[in-house]
């Protein structure tokens, strides 16, 4: 069969793009879907219902991932990706891999293309991590310790327990989502690049070899609450300066010395008002590295420095980790089969890194992974102007096709 038999068809990806967008889209263009809240929830009910029009079976397990099933029973080729996003974020993060694979399998099923196992859509409960990064690809390879789950919490404070109890769901039911990491063959994901390289090299596909290391942490400095008028400037311990000076050095050190980033997304001051001097700072951050000693080296160093500016200035300095996800290296044969189907397809591509991290890098730890990248437009994501040409979205989600057939009509046992 030649290359142009097997297209998906993209009008009908691109309406179901625009159509999921509407769930939790705002006036500015945004959208928040944040995991488990009620338009993550109806967004999981219309995807069901895309799936079962689709041709496919579809179910929802105990950790609320949902799953599209084309064939009969027997370890399964998926692809998939999240219908989370970030507070405010854009149309393409997670959306894009999910709806490709329920396209290519509604291709795959109204085509009769054959195949010889079973394919399966994914949509990943929580990758982005509003109570839990990873959520629901952890809970399918077993990677949820009890402590996480009793510890996942959102920004708020809301504990996942109370969350997945008004959802209808149960924190105690959890592990019960856990496969047996045989009944993969293989995953695929397809994603936007949500940075700029691809776009600035004018190249179409991008391939990934490994994925970002990503350790998230609460801090907090504590000094006294005063007042703001009378209180000297020398005379008070003031904990928002202690936090400004330690993100001033740790975003320098980070610079000067690693090959990673460092982000502080939350600030909250507290009690929080113009005549009260802060007598507690809270920081929201998280630190990325390619490798896991990189990672260590980070942690050790950005401690420290929270322990020193904190003696210096008379605070007291906690750290509580949130999470700690490795780098991976994603299966070298699968990047192998997708650059010879590229290549096929006359894409031009380039093997890469990514800087974001991904279901996959869980999925690799259970079965052979593979990541596809198409450009951002700017190089923007987590944003509403997070975007992509619909001719790229066409050639990922046509590459990601020839992919998952090639890896359905295997002969041999995948290990
Ligand atoms: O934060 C990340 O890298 C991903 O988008 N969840
Ligand atoms: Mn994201
Ligand atoms: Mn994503």
């Amino acid at each position: 069969m030649k290359a142009f038999e097997y297209g998906i068809n993209i009008s009908r990806l691109r309406k179901n793009l625009e159509e999921l967008a509407s769930f939790g889209g705002n006036k500015e263009g945004g959208i928040s879907r944040l995991a488990f809240g009620a338009e993550d929830m109806k967004a999981r009910a219309w995807l069901r219902e895309k799936m079962e029009a689709a041709g496919l079976y579809s179910r929802i397990d105990e950790a609320g991932n949902v799953f599209g099933r084309l064939g009969n029973e027997g370890p399964a080729v998926w692809a998939g990706s999240h219908l989370d996003t970030v507070p405010n974020g854009g149309m393409f993060d997670g959306a894009l891999g999910v709806l490709a694979a329920l396209e290519c399998l509604q291709t795959i099923c109204e085509r009769q293309l054959p195949f010889r196992w079973p394919l399966e859509v994914v949509a990943f409960s929580d990758e982005e991590g509003t109570y839990k990064s990873f959520f629901g690809s952890k809970a399918i390879t077993g990677l949820l310790t009890t402590e996480e789950l009793a510890c996942a919490r959102n920004m708020n404070g809301q504990a996942l327990a109370h969350v997945l109890s008004a959802v209808g769901m149960d924190i105690q039911r959890i592990n019960r989502a856990r496969i047996d990491h045989g009944q993969i063959r293989a995953y695929l994901e397809l994603h936007i690049e949500q940075g700029p390289l691809l776009e600035s090299k004018l190249i179409s596909i991008g391939l990934v070899r490994s994925i970002v290391g990503i350790v998230s942490y609460q801090m907090a400095f504590l000094g006294t609450p005063n007042h703001a008028g009378t209180t000297p400037l020398e005379l008070r311990r003031d904990a928002f300066l202690g936090a400004a000076e330690f993100s001033l050095k740790v975003y320098d050190w980070v610079r000067s010395t690693t090959s990673g980033v460092v982000n502080i997304g939350k600030v909250d001051l507290y009690p929080g008002a113009f005549n009260i001097v802060p007598g507690r700072a809270r920081l929201a951050l998280e630190f990325r590295s390619p490798s896991s000693e990189g990672l260590e080296v980070m942690e050790k160093k950005i401690l420290s420095l929270g322990n020193e500016i904190s003696r210096k200035k008379g605070l007291k300095f906690s750290a509580s980790k949130v999470s700690w996800d490795s780098a991976v290296r994603l299966d070298d044969t699968i990047i192998q089969l997708l650059q010879e189907e590229a290549e096929t397809l006359g894409y031009d591509y380039r093997i890469m890194n990514s800087g974001a991290g991904h279901d996959a890098q869980i999925m690799a730890r259970a079965t052979r992974a593979g990541m596809i990248f198409i450009p951002s437009i700017g190089g923007k994501s987590h944003s509403p102007e997070e975007a992509c040409s619909w001719d790229a979205v066409e050639r990922g989600a046509t590459l990601l096709l020839h992919g998952l057939l090639r890896l359905a009509r295997e002969k041999k046992q995948s290990k």
